[in-house]
This record gives structure tokens, sequence and C-alpha cells, in this order.
């Protein structure tokens, strides 16, 4: 088995446009989509190839077409770099040999790479006030750089993506086809999404009336998607698969969701799952250096619910697919989706009690 993914994956690393010779593979499994490899090549640089789920992602062309997008404009932005140290801060795509930017093997799936950032780090879980600011930084940098990017030049991939009214009627249809054991199952955690429902509709209120404005949005800014150095800067934020356009409050709130918790997202023992006020207040103060300018005072005074917003719209989702039998996310065992909603939960109960403290003008 090992062996034949081993010739597969340097078979796919050979449709590229490169000089390096494939020497073995790792996979980067912390994705609940795509399938990630580390390739490791003779000579550096490494890369990074992926297979784009398609059955996630129903546009994948277009989806790569943001990709390099993005990247582009970044580098455009920051071309007062040198090319070495742009290579550290923006996402390289290669070229298949053909000139096209992706490769569809025989099977229909779709494949994409880029140059591996050497010497960088992820964090699944932050153990320190520094990684918090500077994550804000650079989540806030990706925000700023590309507010002059036409956001109507982006396919929307997976359209009503973080759109509220959309995961409550997945939710309710989940409801219909899920077995009497799951919903015995999930049942306290339901009462808890239709007793916060018109909270969570807020933000969407905000947006369709046009109160709230419409930007370039990243849309999965886990902090893992941060790549940072080996003294805790930020370099380079990864993962732009869900580059569409959206409100700040989604890249705000994707990230307070796993930076402040002090748990991984999917920890059973809840009671290792608080919200880390510290951790809010740096994330706050790095990410407004960045983009405090670009905002509104509306935008402004919504991001402790945009927060509140970011870890309710993952908790339902994860419900609903573990309801739908676990159809979405990538799981490693039965009630995996499950105890996801449930850390999601423990941390919104443990974020409204801090939730006055939160206030942008408290801190
Ligand atoms: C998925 O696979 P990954 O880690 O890039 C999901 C995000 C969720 C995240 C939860 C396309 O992202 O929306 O926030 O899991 N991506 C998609 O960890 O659904
Ligand atoms: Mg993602």
């Amino acid at each position: 088995m090992g062996i034949i993914k081993e010739e597969k994956l340097k078979f796919l690393f050979n449709q590229f446009n490169h000089t390096s010779e494939f020497k073995l593979f790792e996979e980067l499994a912390s994705g609940h989509i795509n399938d990630t490899y580390l390739i490791k090549t003779h000579e550096k640089p490494y890369f990074v190839l992926q297979r784009i789920n398609h059955k996630v992602f129903k546009n994948v062309p277009g989806l790569i077409h943001n990709k390099v997008a993005i990247s582009r404009h970044l580098k455009e932005k920051l071309g007062h770099l040198s090319e070495q140290v742009l290579r550290r801060h923006v996402l390289d795509f290669i070229n298949t040999k053909n000139g096209a930017p992706y490769y569809k093997d025989k099977d229909g799936n779709y494949w994409n790479m880029m140059v591996y950032i050497e010497d960088s780090v992820t964090f699944e879980t932050v153990n320190n006030e520094e990684v918090a600011y500077e994550g804000g930084k650079l989540f806030g940098n990706f925000l700023f750089l590309t507010s002059d990017f036409l956001a109507s030049k982006l396919t929307d991939v997976i359209p009503k993506f973080h759109d509220m009214s959309f995961r409550f009627s997945q939710f309710e249809e989940a409801l219909k086809v899920a077995s009497v054991e799951r919903l015995n199952l999930a049942n306290t955690y339901i009462t808890e999404v239709n007793e916060l429902k018109e909270e969570m509709h807020i933000l969407q209120k905000l947006k369709e009336s046009g109160a709230i404005k419409l930007r370039v949005t990243h849309n999965d800014t886990k902090i893992s998607n941060a790549l940072f150095d080996k003294d805790n800067k930020g370099l380079c934020v990864i993962d732009t698969d869900t580059v569409m356009p959206g409100i700040v409050h989604y890249d705000f709130g994707d990230a307070i969701r796993t930076i402040c918790n002090t748990a991984p997202e999917d920890e059973k023992k809840l009671e290792l799952v608080n919200f880390n006020i510290c951790y809010y207040k740096a994330y706050v103060k790095g990410f407004l250096e960045k983009i405090e300018s670009d905002l509104s005072a509306v935008e402004i005074e919504h991001l402790p619910l945009g927060a509140k917003t970011m870890i309710f719209i993952m908790a339902i989702r994860f419900l609903t697919d573990f309801l739908n039998g676990d159809i979405y996310y990538k799981t490693a065992y039965p009630e995996h989706n499950l105890d996801r909603a449930k850390n999601q939960f423990k941390l919104i109960e443990s974020l409204s009690e801090k939730f006055k403290e939160m206030g942008i003008n408290n801190l």
C-alpha cells in the first residue's frame, strides 16, 4: 500500500514543472477535507502536493484560479520585498509541465502543488500570547493587502459558506434523516442550537442590509492555517481554498475560535476547553494594528459577536454532519463530529462568561 502510494505521488509530482528529484513523502494530516502531502526532494526546496476534494469543492478550476490570483496580488503588493523574503510570505504555486495550474489524474482527482516554506511551523493550539498577537497581525494584514482586490473576480467556491440561514436549513434537513441513536446522543445540543438561533443571525442581517460591507475574506482562518517562523513571528497565510467575498467577522471569528480555545477543536475532556481572554486581547491588538483604519464603527463593535458566531457556525456544522452520519468531514471514529460539536458549545459557554470583557472599547 505504502509503496503504491509513493509511486503514485511520485508520478503526480513529476507532472509538475520543476527539476527536482522525488525522495520521499509525508502526509500532512491536519485538514478535514483535502489530502495534503509534503514531498521531500534530494535538494531543497521541498513541495506541498495536494488533492483538492471535488465532492466538497464543485468547481476546482475556479478554486485554483482564486488561489493563484490572490497569490499574484499579494506578490504585487509586497513587491518591495526581496525575492527571498517574499517567498516566505506568499504561497508560490507551480504549474504542470503543460502550463496548467492543476493536474487532473485518470480517476478525475485534481492536484495542485506549491513550494514548501522552509523552517516554518504551525500550531493546532496556541501556547503563548506572542503567537496570538502575531496571528492577529498576519490575518489582519491578509485582509488589508487584499482589500483592493476586486471581490467580484473571485469564484464563489462554496456558495453560502458562512451563511447562517443556509447552515440552519442543512441542520433542519439533517434532523429529518438522522438515526434515532444519533438524535438521542445530540439531544442537548439540538436544543442549544435552537436557543441561539436569533442571536446567531444578527451578523447575517447586518450584511444583507449593507450595514456591514463585503470584502475579500479567507474564510478558514484557523490558527493552523498560519505559518510561523522558529521565533514565533508570523510568516504566511496558507490554505487559500476558501477565499471568497465575506465580512471581516468571518476571519476575525474563526481565528479567535482556534487561538482562544485552550484545547484542540476535538478535545473530549470538556473541562480542558476554555476561552482564553488574554489571547483574545493579544489577537485583537495585532489584528487592529493592521486593519483598524479600514474598519467602520459597526464592524469594530461587532467583532466579539463575530467570534461567538463563528464558533457557533462550526458547532452547527459538526453537529449536522454527525446527524447526517459523517458525510462531509473526515472522522477518525464514530462520535468524532459530535465531540467536535460538544467542544465548540463548551467554548461558546466559556466565551459567554467573558463576553463583556471582549468589547473592543474595554480592552
Ligand atoms: C475544514 O479541511 P480544513 O481544515 O481546511 C472546513 C472549515 C472548518 C474546518 C474546521 C471547506 O477546513 O470550514 O472551519 O474544517 N473547510 C471546508 O477545522 O468546509
Ligand atoms: Mg481549509
